[in-house]
């Protein structure tokens, strides 16, 4: 079977954190652009060296070095049931990917920017594996540490406030039109609310009609 999502949100609107519990439940492939570009980053690869200037000051890596970048991590994923989070982001990278992978839903999520400026405070991350904490809402175990692994956890530079402002800004110019994109193609799924707790039982119930939850 084949199952091909997208997972849409402003920044720090929980895309990260609702994808953990869809991997969870469905097992699905989750393919984080964000995840990937720092892993690059922290590797000093030739995209992660690109990457980075644009990352740091808060703006949009170029669409033709992004759709390169997540056509080759889409082609490296064994089974056809996947999650991408945080690409596309501009309506030229969906009109690419629309061209070689039809889609079966999306997902938006809709949280008050008054609350997502306050969330990016106390987020830490794992950077092998993308897993994402926060201090006042899930916490670590282990202060500083991550649960899985025991690694350090870090800050991400782009988390600082004026940043996040910056961020929010190239969201609302470049990418809240793509959420016109897939709803005219029918296949847009919006889920608003102020907690990930209150948002993650509605996108359950949604892919329930796609996909069974693994045992
Ligand atoms: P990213 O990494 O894709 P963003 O900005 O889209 O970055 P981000 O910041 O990763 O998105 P998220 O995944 O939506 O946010 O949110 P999250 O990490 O799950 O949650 C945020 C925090 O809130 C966490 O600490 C979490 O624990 C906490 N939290 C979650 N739910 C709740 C709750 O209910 N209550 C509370 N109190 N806390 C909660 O992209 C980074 C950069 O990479 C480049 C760009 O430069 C981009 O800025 N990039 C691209 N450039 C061009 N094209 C693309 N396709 C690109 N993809 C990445
Ligand atoms: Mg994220």
């Amino acid at each position: 079977m084949a199952f091909r999502s997208v997972i849409l949100g402003a920044p720090a609107s929980g895309k990260g954190t609702i994808s953990s519990r869809i991997v969870k439940t469905f097992g699905l492939e989750h393919v984080a652009s964000g995840d990937r570009l720092r892993i690059n980053i922290t590797k000093n690869t030739p995209i992660g060296k690109t990457a980075k200037k644009y990352i740091e000051e808060g703006l949009l890596v170029p669409d033709d070095l992004m759709v390169n970048f997540i056509s080759e991590e889409i082609r490296q994923i064994k089974k056809n049931i996947w999650l991408l989070d945080g690409f596309p982001r501009t309506v030229s990278q969906a009109e690419s990917l629309w061209r070689v992978q039809k889609l079966d839903v999306v997902l938006n999520l809709v949280v008050p920017y008054n609350i997502i400026v306050d969330r990016v405070k106390g987020r830490w991350i794992h950077l092998p594996s993308g897993r994402v904490y926060n201090t006042d809402f899930n916490a670590p175990k282990v202060p500083g540490k991550d649960d899985i692994t025991g690694e350090d956890l870090v800050q991400r530079k782009d988390d600082s406030p004026e940043i996040v402002l910056k961020r929010l800004e190239q969201y609302e110019k470049m990418t809240r039109p793509v959420i016109n994109f897939y709803k005219e193609k029918g296949i847009l799924e919006e889920f608003a609310g102020n907690t990930s707790d209150e948002i993650w039982p509605k996108v359950k119930s949604v892919l329930l009609n796609y996909l069974s939850e693994v045992k």
